[in-house]
């Protein structure tokens, strides 16, 4: 038993996410819709409405309604039987983007390229990546791309201490890309087997953010012209629509091979990752519901979207 004064238990990971996504499941207005019997032209216009409200787009929740109703029309349903097939049908759209990041030991190192606007976590990520890694045996090096802010290196020094990785780092203002090549030798150097590379989410502006990124890509390929082995880009749940936007304008900047979603604990919009997934044919690597290391998980879509309907 707890003793007084005792911190609670940590939530654990699904709990925390349920709890973040409690937000998204209040906008989807499930609970208006839960009441109803019947599974009538009315509700299920309801239920449309309500998931192109929380952002899963308009033809996926077409498409998800349409499946619910077939078969069911102007049937009798249960509030928590309709919750539990929404469920089951936002798990199938969302299956093929359940693919873990996958490090291929052939590639030594394997170089992943960390992108993304700034604030939504890239920094936090590749720590808590970096610790992964380290538990599971590999050698980490992590590049300070983000060369433009000085505390992102302190920030990456804290973490790299946590994970046991080295932190190759030059003082700010230094080129970014001449730094990710310098980085990749010495990685190459000390038998290193997974380079993570930070990048800076603010320069003067956004083509210069974009060029910045291309170019690191490109110089590092002088050694590896495999490298970037993965580029990810990370998310921050809480800015909605705003998210394809942004994966459309690292695409051309960078090809990208797997997205990261953070702040799922937030004030969240977890029906974004909907949208994305069907959208862009990516991986949706890690989720993150916090700011600790066991707060990034890997995605997995059943657990998702029964925490965004409510159905467990
Ligand atoms: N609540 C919550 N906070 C998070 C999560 N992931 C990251 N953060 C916090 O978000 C803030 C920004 O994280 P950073 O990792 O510095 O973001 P960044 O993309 O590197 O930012 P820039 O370097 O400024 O572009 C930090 O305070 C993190 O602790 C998450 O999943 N949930
Ligand atoms: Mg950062």
């Amino acid at each position: 038993m707890r003793q007084f004064g005792e911190a609670p238990p940590p939530a654990t990971f699904f709990e925390r996410l349920k709890e973040g996504l409690a937000k998204s499941a209040g906008t989807l207005g499930l609970a208006d819709i839960l009441v109803r019997k019947k599974l009538d032209a009315e509700t299920v216009q309801a239920l449309e409405e309500a998931l192109i409200r929380a952002d899963l787009g308009a033809m996926t929740a077409r498409e998800i309604t349409a499946t619910i109703a077939r078969g069911r029309y102007d049937e009798d349903i249960s509030g928590a039987e309709l919750r539990r097939i929404l469920a089951e049908e936002i798990a199938r759209v969302l299956a093929p983007a359940e693919k873990p990041l996958v490090i291929d030991r052939s590639k030594k190192p394997f170089v992943v390229l960390v992108a993304g606007v700034n604030g939504t976590g890239k920094t936090t990520t590749i720590g808590k990546i970096a610790s992964k890694l380290g538990r599971d045996g590999h050698k980490v090096l992590i590049a300070a791309g983000d060369t433009f802010r000085a505390a992102a290196i302190e920030q990456l020094q804290v973490w790299g201490k946590r994970a046991d990785a080295e932190v190759f780092a030059r003082a700010p203002g230094a080129d970014a890309a001449g730094l990710a090549f310098d980085a990749l030798m010495r990685a190459r150097q000390s038998g290193t087997d997974v380079v993570l590379i930070d990048t800076a989410g603010r320069l003067q502006n956004k083509a210069g953010l974009m060029a910045e990124l291309g170019k690191i890509a490109r110089v590092i390929k002088k050694i590896d012209p495999a490298a970037p082995h993965a580029v990810l880009l990370v998310l921050d749940a809480t800015t909605g629509q705003n998210a394809i936007v942004q994966v459309e304008a690292f695409s051309a900047a960078v090809p990208l091979t797997g997205l990261v979603m953070t702040k799922l604990d937030g004030s969240a919009k977890g029906g974004i990752l909907v949208a994305l997934a069907t959208k862009f044919a990516l991986p949706v690597h890690f989720i993150g519901v916090g700011e600790s290391e066991d707060d990034l998980q890997p995605f997995v879509a059943d657990a998702f979207a029964k925490a965004l309907t409510g159905a467990a």
